[in-house]
């Protein structure tokens, strides 16, 4: 590990662990007196990793070596930074007299606190966990402006569970990467540069992640070989740097590997031999990594094997590998995201939308303690606007955690920016009524609603070999974000971006204000100029990128928008629809039910509408896709010039990096503009207000 402060490259390698020079003045002083860092009363891994990242954090802001030192070397006037386990620390019990039960920290969580009389500051935590997260906490605290004076709080996860899935597949490409290959594969084999494995840990647990699952849910040929002992060595050593990190292991399986891999003829969960291959599976799989997290599965979805092969349900189908991972701890974590990708564009009865909920809720009760079903949170496929999957906490004796998409496959590949914290937060903050008034999705996910076991959040990492990791500079946003909302979902997104900016891009307000303007501004902006009023979709098939509005239209993946020449929009209500409102609790479903009470963004999600209907806001849909995709344009040419007027004070690369992709998304803005206006003239023969041009 790097203990020196050196130059650092101006290139987002360093993301938000930058740790900027601290100007004179800038609390230099109030950390010049700190002496060393202390570890009391642990040798584990990730307590040592917590120490020397505090260490390295510190001496780069200071441009002096601030070392980790043993008790014997400590300077004795110089006050240090102590780390230690409550209830084996002399220095950290005197701190923190009120203990663990006092302070109330869990498994994971930490307090700091600053000592007037010796000038320290100790963090304390039950777990070596717990102090990786508080050094991290000290450090972004220094390196967003903040003082240490004083300091005295205490902090745990409210989420369990805080996990990202990377969707990476062994010959290094990544399925919806935007940010280059593989950090972990290359030509069908493990990477050799485990560095670069770290410094994405590092990332991870500086954000409070806790869980990975390192290959694509899509398991294809060799990959389904990673359970066994081809892979598991490497498994292994990956395993390792993440441990050091806080960060537990898991891999997504091949339901059909006994059949692939394994030998028997059939993959059928209640055939006994099939239960004896993943037992035995489990055994070597531990043996190897004896913390390993589990299996995350994606079976019967898009092609994929399952259960439904040999007549058994899901339940069957995830009890079986739970019962093989139950002896160590294990964990079974099954998607949801289930649906016929094979329909007939020209049968309307059948709806995609309904598909996860129709599937699961049946099966409420079924699933055993150590199996967790994981739901995306809207009923499609992360799509710009769609509303919650009303799968949530529908299934009050199951275990639930969600599924976002960091990556942004629907949302401008990276290439255009989106901050997405503001949209993840709507999710969370949605009140389902499952329980009455307050059972908000936030409540589901943290276990609290239900009383359930296991919970959380999972995400689909953003990352690649990108030299910034995200393609987009703007879009580490998103990764930092998620990891910070998935620790507290409280926080607000304007907080997050801010912290994000100042760990970026140093402390200067104008900076600060635009980027953070930026950021808000981003989402509604992409919003605005591609599909309209919650229909989504409207891509190119395949690769998802750019406008096709009818690209999906006659397909059997189950996306329609149904424009003619009179309307648009999926009628999901009880009355005339699929009968998708339904599967809300009121007063939503009512609220989706009815035209009067549906908000605008999601209208055409729930209603198939004339042209000329009138929306809340007072115009005709046609007028407000008119106007939205104008708009849209220009906001999106604004944002060139609000990035160029910072010119001067950022690095060079740092801004060109974002110029360049600005102006990409401006002009590929005029694009989806063009094409979803043009389209919607011809189809409706209306034309604009403001005689604008249309083609
Ligand atoms: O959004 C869709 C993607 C697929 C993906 C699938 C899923 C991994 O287009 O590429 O497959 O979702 O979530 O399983």
């Amino acid at each position: 590990m790097n203990q020196q402060p050196t130059a650092l490259a101006e290139n987002g390698y360093d993301a938000w662990l930058r740790y900027h020079s601290l100007e004179p003045g800038e609390r230099r002083d109030e950390l010049n007196r700190f002496g060393g860092i202390l570890v009391e009363g642990t040798d584990e891994p990730a307590a040592l990793t917590a120490a020397h990242e505090l260490s390295r954090g510190v001496s780069a802001m200071l441009g002096r070596e601030v070392a980790v030192v043993s008790e014997r070397r400590r300077t004795e006037d110089a006050p240090c930074f102590v780390l230690g386990l409550l209830g084996r620390s002399p220095i950290i019990d005197g701190v923190f007299p009120e203990g663990e039960s006092g302070l109330s920290l869990g498994r994971e969580g930490y307090a700091l606190r600053h000592e007037p009389d010796s000038g320290r500051i100790a963090i304390g935590a039950g777990s070596a966990a717990g102090l990786l997260y508080g050094a991290f906490d000290v450090l972004r605290r220094i390196g967003t402006g903040h003082s240490l004076q004083g300091l005295n709080v205490a902090e745990r996860p409210v989420n369990e569970l805080r996990m990202l899935n990377q969707w990476d597949n062994i010959d290094g490409s990544i399925e919806r990467g935007y940010a280059g290959s593989s950090i972990f594969y290359e030509n069908n084999r493990f990477t050799q540069n485990l560095e670069r494995i770290r410094d994405y840990a590092r990332l991870l647990a500086s954000t409070g992640i806790n869980a990975i699952s390192i290959n694509n849910v899509n398991v294809h040929q060799i990959e389904t070989k990673l359970i066994t002992e081809t892979f598991l060595p490497d498994v292994a050593k990956v395993a390792e740097i993440f441990r050091m990190y806080g960060v537990k292991l898991f891999l997504s399986i091949n339901y059909a590997a006994p059949l692939e891999i394994g030998g028997l003829s059939t993959a059928d969960p209640l055939a006994p031999e099939v239960a004896t291959w993943w037992r035995e599976r489990a055994v070597e799989i531990y043996r190897a990594i004896p913390d390993f997290g589990g299996f995350l599965v994606k079976a019967d979805s898009e092609n994929r094997p399952g259960p439904f092969t040999y007549g058994r349900d899901h339940a069957d189908g995830a009890n079986m590998l739970a019962e093989a991972l139950e002896p160590y701890g294990g964990l079974v974590i099954w998607r949801c995201f289930v649906y016929n990708c094979k329909q007939d564009w020209r049968d309307r009865k059948t709806d995609r939308a309904r598909a996860a909920y129709d599937h699961f809720v049946p099966l409420d009760g079924r699933f055993k303690a150590n199996v967790i079903l994981q739901v995306k949170n809207g009923p499609i496929d992360f799509q710009v606007r769609e509303p919650v999957s009303p799968l949530l906490g529908a299934m009050p004796s199951t275990n639930q955690m969600i599924e976002f998409q960091v990556t942004q496959e629907y949302t401008g590949q990276q290439h255009h920016v989106c901050y997405l914290v503001p949209q993840w937060k709507e999710v969370l903050d949605f009140d389902t009524h499952l329980k009455g008034e307050g059972s908000t999705v936030k409540r589901i996910v943290d276990g609290t609603l239900h009383g359930s076991r296991y919970s959380g959040f999972a995400a689909v990492s953003n990352i690649g070999s990108d030299v910034n990791w995200t393609g987009h500079l703007l879009a580490q946003a998103n990764l930092y974000g998620y990891g910070r909302l998935a620790w507290n979902p409280e926080l607000s997104a304007e907080a997050i971006a801010d912290e994000w900016i100042r760990l970026v891009f140093g402390r200067d307000d104008r900076v600060i204000q635009v980027i953070r303007g930026i950021l808000k501004d981003s989402w509604s902006i992409y919003e605005s100029y591609t599909a309209p009023l919650g229909i989504g979709f409207m891509v190119n098939p395949n690769h998802h990128y750019g406008p096709n509005v009818d690209g999906y239209e006659y397909s059997m993946w189950g996306t329609y928008h149904f424009a003619d020449c009179h309307g648009i929009g999926v009628d999901r209500t009880k009355v005339t629809g699929t009968g998708y409102t339904s599967q809300y609790a009121e007063p939503n479903q009512s609220r989706y039910e009815s035209l009067e009470t549906c908000p605008d963004e999601l209208l055409l999600f729930f209603h198939h509408v004339p042209y000329t209907h009138v929306l809340q806001s007072g115009k005709t849909v046609i007028q407000h896709i008119y106007d939205t995709h104008f708009e849209g344009v220009e906001r999106a040419e604004q944002l060139v010039e609000r990035w160029a007027g910072l010119s001067s004070m950022i690095a060079e690369p740092l801004h060109r990096q974002v110029a360049e992709r600005l102006v990409e998304q401006a002009e590929h803005a005029k694009e989806w503009r063009d094409q979803i206006n043009t389209y919607f003239y011809r189809k409706s023969g209306i034309p604009d207000q403001q005689g604008r041009r249309i083609y």
